[in-house]
């Protein structure tokens, strides 16, 4: 039965750098999503004989979300639902599925790399028709939308059983329950040489994968143990749970700290890599060696012609301008285009959809191509299986291959978390307005070249974004400062840092970059604004 609920706005449902992001005591709130989801059908002039696509990454609040939002869709007269089998979807499959179904738009429930749980996150990702997370212009409206909202179609009726593959009916919209796992192997299979790694992994070569207790278990085993045959147990914490078993799903050295134990180790395997809560973000690990992000990018690029579906040239190159710059000078040697643009997968999108770009990476741990609309995490670990399968060296050997090639980029991002906003917003404007005079400054040694704010002119869609601050020194380092669009706890200031070495690549990692983080400190007066003198969480 069509019920209209009356309701009232809720004036914080403003998307950020990916989607909507709450703590889940916010996100659980009567009518909280309710309002949110109305406000998306609102702003797109209704779902009427539109498809969508319906997923999550299993956290907390999934189940009873799906079932809201099914409700809803019938209820405001959309056509058709592709929904995951038990509600299960990564990021990187519901791309591809709404992509090959030609949909209207998807939902993909998760914070991604938020932890889970009563105490942790919980997040809409709104995907619109290219594939892509929403662009800015669209989530204005629909944080417009939500702040007048007064009313929500639902319909009353029993939840509706997702453990069945097949279509079903619910009033007159219908339900496809499918396997995203089958849709996301085929995909995979087109692009990589799976022959080539199961011969790779048949001659031995040992290689763990942490799926963190979230999404993307089932993808890994079904691909690396049952189709490529690494043996049994090679894919770890595989069974996505409601709160991830208390891991925090960021694929990096602090959280993924089993695995970076395990592969610093002396029985440590050839390679080991993990993936987020929703499956876009990856760590590429060696033994005893680890892979920065920002190097990924570089070394996939670089190594294109290893795998098939590129093997015949690609376009572009893309990275957000935090990422550091090893891929720019690979575009520079391959002759391609480069690309950089603000923090957020939606920015990549026209990059894409316009053939300007064929790979692109954030130092945040994503990275893609355009096979679909979002970073992916188990690709760039396939990427990387088949570099290794091609070559015959180890993931260590193709790192340092590289830095030979084109030098090194010594990188981290530095992040400063739980500050009151107020006091954030205010340190990032004030260092805006004194950028200019920065210029020609010496600070550590270090000279600055040029400050200024990162602005993004979209060329394909003509929009302009600013997002961070930049300093250049002469030394070709770089410091850039943004605020985070995902945090759910006060505000958390990252800067990241930069420093290009040519000859010396053995050096640490953290000593090499601790004058130009004092340096960054010292230029935003980090200390006497927030309280602290170092960084909370360094990756
Ligand atoms: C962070 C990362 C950014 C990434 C975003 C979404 O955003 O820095 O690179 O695109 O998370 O990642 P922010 O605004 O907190 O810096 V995920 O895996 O949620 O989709
Ligand atoms: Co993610």
């Amino acid at each position: 039965m069509l019920k209209i609920v009356q309701t009232t706005p809720y004036t914080d449902q403003k998307m950020g750098t990916a989607g909507l992001r709450k703590k889940s005591k916010v996100a659980t709130q009567e009518n909280y999503l309710e309002n949110f989801i109305q406000s998306i059908f609102n702003a797109i002039g209704g779902v009427e004989g539109k498809v969508f696509i319906l997923g999550g990454d299993g956290r907390y609040f999934n189940k009873v979300a799906i079932q809201k939002i099914l409700k809803m869709a019938a209820a405001n007269g959309m056509k058709k639902m592709i929904v995951g089998q038990n509600g299960f979807m990564s990021t990187p499959a519901s791309s591809r599925i709404l992509l090959q179904n030609h949909a209207d738009g998807g939902f993909v429930l998760s914070a991604s790399h938020n932890p889970g749980g009563i105490n942790g996150d919980f997040g809409i990702k709104y995907a619109v028709a290219s594939g892509g997370q929403c662009p800015t212009a669209i989530s204005d409206q629909i944080y417009e939308n939500s702040k007048q909202i007064s009313e929500y179609k639902i319909l009353e009726t029993a939840d509706i059983d997702l453990s069945k593959l097949g279509t079903q009916k619910l009033e007159n919209m219908e339900i496809e329950v499918i396997d995203p796992v089958n849709e996301y192997v085929q995909m995979m299979e087109e692009i990589f040489d799976f022959a080539a790694i199961k011969k790779l992994f048949a001659s031995g070569f040992r290689f763990v994968f942490d799926a963190m207790n979230a999404v993307t278990g089932p993808y890994a085993q079904k691909i690396f143990e049952e189709i490529l045959g690494a043996p049994k147990g090679s894919v770890v914490n595989y069974v996505p749970l409601e709160d991830f078993g208390g891991l925090h799903p960021d694929p990096n050295l602090i959280y993924a700290k089993d695995l970076v134990n395990l592969m610093y180790s002396s029985d440590a395997p050839d390679m080991g890599a993990a993936n987020d809560g929703d499956g876009d973000r990856n760590m590429i690990l060696g033994k005893s060696f680890f892979v920065t992000p920002s190097d990924s990018l570089a070394i996939l690029t670089d190594n294109y012609k290893y795998i098939p579906a590129y093997k015949n040239g690609i376009f572009g190159v893309a990275k957000s301008a935090a990422t550091s710059t090893a891929v720019a000078r690979v575009a520079k040697a391959l002759n391609i285009g480069y690309y950089e643009v603000p923090t957020g997968w939606k920015y990549f999108c026209n990059l894409m959809d316009s053939q300007r770009i064929t790979f692109c990476g954030e130092e945040s741990f994503g990275t893609g191509s355009s096979h679909i609309r979002e970073k992916d995490g188990i690709w760039a670990v396939l990427f990387w299986l088949n570099i290794v399968a091609a070559t015959g060296e180890s993931i260590e050997e193709i790192t340092r291959r590289h830095w030979q090639k084109y030098g090194r980029s010594y990188y981290m991002r530095n992040d400063y978390e739980g500050i009151d906003p107020q006091v954030a917003n205010q340190l990032m404007a004030d260092l805006e307005q004194k950028l200019p005079d920065l210029k020609g400054m010496s600070f550590n040694g270090f000279t600055i070249k040029e400050a200024v704010p990162f602005i993004y002119n979209d060329p394909v869609d003509g929009s302009s974004t600013k997002n961070g601050l930049i300093v250049y020194f002469t030394d070709q380092s770089r410091i850039v400062y943004r605020l985070s669009g995902t945090g759910t706890n006060g505000a958390t200031l990252r800067v990241y840092l930069e420093r290009y070495e040519r000859e010396r690549f053995d050096e640490d990692m953290i000593l090499m970059l601790n004058g130009l983080a004092q340096v960054s400190r010292v230029i935003a007066e980090i200390p006497a604004r927030t309280g602290k003198t170092k960084a909370d969480v360094l990756t």
